[in-house]
């Protein structure tokens, strides 16, 4: 009912309210206070409104590096990020970012503007049509669509709910553009909203499966705790490190787990991850699965006879590849309370031989790996490790940064090389290996957190979301992009089959491209260079670029994972 309609019946004026307001208005009930989003029709006000409601709105150059922000302040705040996109192409483009979310186990919620039902549903023809709800379900944990204003505050509650408890995810909501104009009373649509409690609930374990896993480890002679990013997502840092720290129990952390503990801890055994796998007898797996990055759980990485325990919050991630023989479902942290309360104290210790097979083994490694990092100092062309020795070195005197990581042997060096001291402030290409995360992560964690944020990227991978360093220099984000460019895919020095240049061959000076935004960039050719403009950086707080020139033929195929291209008759030649 129009303000004018209700006074002409005699009612005097009635006020108003309309979707746009709504979706601000719960919104703001739920203490969102960042939007990551794109305008354009039919978002375009709301996203105007939100910014004048006192909620954060930043503007992407492409949807895909926006919902991967999104993703990662979810990941990084616990709390649901959200992404907003303008109906068909633009919302697909979302999609990749929301798919990767759900994938990660990222809590976030993509909110697209869609265009008019009766035409999209009869295919005649709308701007931007598309049937977003149900393409968005096959990618994300849930979809949901409002059809009317007064069921915006219940779509929105739905959709946090949803997007946080249990095992996180990403979730659709589609907000077609006739229920963001839709006018409704102001009372009736405040009434409407409301505030979602306890969003995502402790879970806690039966005592009879928490006594079971006690059970095991403490009779395991080779015990072995492997951390995935799902106890970094957990935020039990504290139960963590007083389990592994009473028990002895050596640990492995996977990429985004890195910074639990610190990587320098004597129970890491990180440098021997290869022996601890082959070898441990008693497996707890917390946050992490069984997935390709650990072989499936399969021999000959893993000892065949092998006792997995996994804590994990969805109960059929379980049994997923290998028999689980101590299965502890609930959330990570009253998993932790229950084993430290029911494990008497002595009850679970880790044998010391294993712990000191494990020692001298990381010695070793420690010691080669220092040695190819000091050989690769004086290398010139300079090498990958060369770069990454002065990096690791200036971030150490930085341990608040958060390192944002991608790439092929940009990702698998930095992350052997670059060591993690606080928990959550490593974010990489996780689960899927994807390209792509390098500045939306980057900008979430600077938005999130106003910490220095340095992004180390490989050439070709930073290429993917480029873009976005003019968001980073139009917010004036501590953002410090590091590429680590050796001219290609993979490498710069392939060969070409002909006239054009090779499939895995790029050139750029990235160092230019963030002038152009106002950033500072620097090129650096040595360990030495590297190093100077890197710390330059992150003292200025400002947008910069290290264009880091690498020797075009360091680096291999796929990094580590070059066993996952198929080989056909090439594997004849
Ligand atoms: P990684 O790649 O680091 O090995 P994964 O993403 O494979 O980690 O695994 C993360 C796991 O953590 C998922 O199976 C997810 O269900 C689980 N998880 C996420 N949050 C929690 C939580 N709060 N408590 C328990 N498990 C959780
Ligand atoms: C969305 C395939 C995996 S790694 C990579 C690509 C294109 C880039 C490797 O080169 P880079 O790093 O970044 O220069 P480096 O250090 O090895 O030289 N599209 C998507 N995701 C993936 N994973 C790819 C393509 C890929």
């Amino acid at each position: 009912m129009t303000e004018a309609s209700a006074q002409a019946v005699g009612e005097g004026p009635v006020a108003l309210t309309d979707g746009i307001h709504l979706v601000v208005d719960a919104l703001k009930l739920n203490e969102v206070k960042t939007i990551y989003g794109v305008v354009g029709i039919p978002v375009t006000d709301l996203a105007r409104l939100a910014q004048a409601e006192g909620i954060r709105f930043i503007g992407f150059r492409h949807e895909s590096n926006a919902a991967h922000a999104a993703a990662a302040a979810g990941f990084l705040t616990g709390k649901p990020g959200i992404c907003l996109t303008v109906s068909g192409p633009g919302f697909l483009n979302g999609l990749v970012g929301l798919a990767n979310a759900t994938t990660n186990c990222f809590p976030m919620v993509q909110i697209s503007g869609s265009s008019e039902r009766h035409i999209v549903d009869l295919q005649r023809g709308d701007y931007e049509e598309l049937d977003q709800l149900a393409a968005a379900k096959n990618f994300a944990k849930a979809a949901y669509r409002i059809h009317r204003a007064e069921d915006i505050g219940r779509g929105i509650a739905r959709a946090l709910r949803t997007a946080a408890a249990g095992r996180p995810g990403g979730v659709y909501l589609d907000v077609p553009a006739a229920v963001l104009g839709e006018i409704i009373a102001a009372a009736k649509g405040e009434e409407s909203l409301w505030q979602v409690t306890d969003l995502a609930p402790r879970q806690l374990p039966a005592p009879e499966a928490v006594d079971r896993a006690i059970d095991l480890l403490a009779a395991a002679h080779r015990p072995l705790i492997v951390l995935g990013k799902g106890a970094a997502y957990a935020r039990a840092d504290a139960q963590l490190k007083e389990f592994i720290e009473t028990t002895g129990i050596p640990y492995v952390p996977m990429s985004m787990a890195k910074g639990l503990l610190p990587d320098d801890h004597p129970q890491s055994a990180a440098t021997a991850r290869s022996l601890a796998l082959r070898r441990a007898d008693v497996v707890m797996l917390v946050g992490a699965r069984l997935n390709w990055l650990l072989s499936h759980g399969d021999a000959p990485t893993w000892n065949p006879d092998a006792k997995f325990i996994q804590v994990d919050i969805a109960a059929a991630e379980l049994d997923s590849n290998q028999p689980i023989a101590a299965p502890l479902v609930g959330d990570i942290g009253s998993v932790l309370d229950a084993l430290i309360e029911r494990g008497k104290p002595g009850r679970i210790t880790a044998p010391q031989d294993w712990r000191d097979e494990l020692k001298e083994r990381t010695d070793v490694n420690v010691a080669k790996m220092a040695e190819r990092m000091a050989a690769a100092e004086t290398a010139h062309p300079m090498k990958f490790l060369g770069a990454l020795r002065s990096i690791r070195d200036v971030l150490a005197e930085h341990p608040e940064a958060y390192v944002v990581n991608e790439g092929a042997n940009a990702l698998d060096l930095t992350r052997n090389a670059v060591g993690m001291r606080v928990p959550r402030h490593r974010l990489d290409s996780g689960t899927w290996g994807v390209m792509g995360i390098g500045m939306g992560y980057a900008i979430a964690a600077a938005v999130e957190t106003g910490a220095p944020v340095v992004a180390i990227e490989g050439d070709s991978a930073f290429g993917f979301s480029g873009m976005e360093l003019e968001t980073i220099t139009r917010y004036r984000l501590p953002v410090t992009t590091v590429v680590l460019n050796n001219g290609g895919v993979y490498r710069g020095d392939d060969p070409s089959a002909s006239s054009d240049p090779a499939p895995t061959y790029l050139s750029a000076r990235h160092d230019l491209m963030i002038e152009a935004f106002g950033g500072t960039g620097y090129r650096a050719a040595t360990p030495g260079e590297t190093a100077a403009a890197l710390r330059r950086a992150i003292g200025a707080g400002r947008p910069a670029l290290v264009d880091c020139v690498i020797d075009p033929s360091d680096g291999t195929e796929s990094g580590r994972i070059g066993h996952l291209n198929p080989k056909g008759l090439a594997g004849n030649r």
